[in-house]
């Protein structure tokens, strides 16, 4: 049994409560970790060593804290089998992809702030001869950053980096689901140097944890990303205390499949949007709209690739989908097919657990489910699913699956295909979400605004975006 603890002023300490959650192995279905059950008083003294080491670090040149991030990256390098494995352990995905996507994407992220934000300009504006002003911009202060299950390690760099390379101190809170990656972070900076309390990990439940820091008054702002329902609830709590607030939160994906697109690369692009990571990624394209005149072709040549993409033990490189993060949204995904059935759709594909022989007996896994027949408005079309479970619905004009892509309360991304440019460039305009890819997904630049817009979200992260979220402007205005 691995115990995890907190990482609060640069040692690693156990909750106050000295009491732990379990840890579950999701491929095992099992047990395997303890994990901090921290509480508001964690909190507290997570607040304490961050403003004690605010002035330090918030005082250091930025190509000091660039340093510092770089060592912290190359760090994370160095350990890459091991860290990939952890999160493999700790969230039920493949192996590969962890390797692949997860860990090396968590090296961009700090590589790419350390560099980014030496390249922040301030702003300067001239009235005339005898008055301009500029901008200075200053850290915030003790900053909170509250990341999901489902890309673990990937997502918690993804806040704590641009932070830290302005100046803030961080009280950071990883999923309860799926902490290990984030405790293990904690050896990675104190070898790095970062000075003592400048980043606090801390374990719990988000509604303790979470919601302590977000009440706490001396917590200045909290970029989170996670489920729409608990968005609002952060909303709810900080929007009156006047805390600065970056949410990205859950979408509903459409993927436009015009009968002029590329057919093979649009095949296998939307497999990929739907099922990588189990399908429990924000941006997977979940709600699958294809032309009328190429629904059947499509629908076979679909199906076909999907049969390839296996289930299995998540050690296994042949596996193509793990396992799903937790016992209870396995729950959720399975009863979200029912709800499908009820709705008079019809199980093409899959359509429930998957009984991984050996080691994995008894972990939660789900085969990847194709759904047709659904209407666009049916809740299954229009609610977070966030598992391997799409829905094929087929349109006839532009017009109509423009309105259906639209239809749902999320707009985080879209997905279009065709070979037409000036189409491409008039349902991309359309489009609302914060992001539209054509004739690709997940391609990402780190320097692009990430966000959504309706209940996916307010603000964006993302290049320099995220480095101006963690500071505060002050505009200065001189008259000679
Ligand atoms: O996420 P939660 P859940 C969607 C997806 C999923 C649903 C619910 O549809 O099925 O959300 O997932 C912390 N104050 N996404 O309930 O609870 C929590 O501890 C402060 C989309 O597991 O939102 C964790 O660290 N924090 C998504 C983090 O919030 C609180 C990724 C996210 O967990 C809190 C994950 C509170 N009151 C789920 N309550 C995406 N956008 O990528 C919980 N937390």
């Amino acid at each position: 049994m691995q115990r995890i603890l907190n990482f609060i002023n640069g040692e690693y300490i156990e909750p106050i409560s000295k009491q732990y959650l379990k840890g579950f192995n999701p491929a095992l279905g099992m047990v395997y970790s303890e994990v901090p059950d921290s509480d508001e008083r964690d909190v507290e003294l997570a607040v304490s060593a961050s403003k004690e080491a605010l002035a330090k670090w918030g005082s250091t040149t930025q190509e000091q804290r660039s340093e510092v991030l770089l060592r912290i990256a190359n760090g994370i390098e160095a350990r890459m089998e091991e860290f990939a494995l952890a999160e493999t352990n700790d969230q039920g995905k493949p192996l590969w992809l962890s390797k692949a996507m997860d860990i090396p994407r968590a090296v961009s992220n700090l590589k790419f702030y350390a560099n980014a934000a030496l390249h922040l300009n301030g702003e300067f504006h001239q009235t005339d001869q005898h008055i301009f002003n500029y901008t200075l911009r200053s850290p915030i202060g003790v900053v909170g950053c509250i990341s999901p299950w489902n890309l673990p390690l990937y997502l918690f760099t993804w806040k704590i980096a641009p932070a830290l390379a302005m100046g803030n101190c961080v009280i950071a809170k990883p999923s309860e689901i799926t902490p290990m990656t984030a405790s293990m972070l904690g050896e990675v900076c104190n070898a790095a140097g970062l000075p003592k309390g400048v980043l606090n990990i801390i374990h719990g439940l988000g509604a303790k944890v979470g919601s302590a820091m977000t009440k706490h008054f001396d917590i200045k702002a909290i970029s989170f990303t996670g489920g729409t329902k608990t968005g609002a609830e952060i909303s709810r709590v900080a929007a009156p205390m006047f805390k600065k607030m970056s949410l990205e939160l859950g979408g509903k994906n459409p993927n436009l499949i015009f009968d002029d697109c590329n057919f093979e690369k649009t095949v296998k692009i939307s497999v990929a949007a739907a099922f990588t990571n189990q399908g429990e990624i924000c941006l997977c394209g979940s709600r699958i709209f294809i032309q009328d005149t190429i629904y059947e072709k499509f629908k076979s040549a679909f199906m076909e690739e999907v049969k390839k993409r296996t289930v299995g033990d998540p050690l296994n490189d042949s596996s193509k989908l793990g396992a799903i993060a937790s016992k209870e949204h396995f729950e959720k995904i399975l009863s979200y097919i029912a709800l499908a059935k009820q709705e008079g759709g019809e199980i093409i594909l899959g359509g429930g657990a998957v009984m991984v022989e050996g080691r994995c007996r008894q972990g939660w896994f789900i085969a990847p489910t194709i759904i047709e027949g659904l209407s666009y408005d049916c809740r299954i079309n229009q609610e977070e699913i966030f598992g391997p479970v799409v829905t094929l619905v087929p349109f006839t004009t532009e017009a109509e699956v423009i309105m259906m892509a639209n239809s749902t309360p999320f707009g985080l991304a879209s997905t279009i295909f065709t070979e037409n440019l000036s189409r491409a460039h008039r349902v991309a305009a359309k489009m609302e979400s914060g992001i539209v890819w054509i004739n690709c997904w997940l391609e990402r630049d780190l320097r692009t605004p990430f966000g959504g817009v309706k209940q996916s979200g307010v603000g964006r992260e993302g290049g320099f975006e995220a480095l101006k979220f963690f500071t505060e402007e002050k505009n200065v205005c001189v008259k000679i």
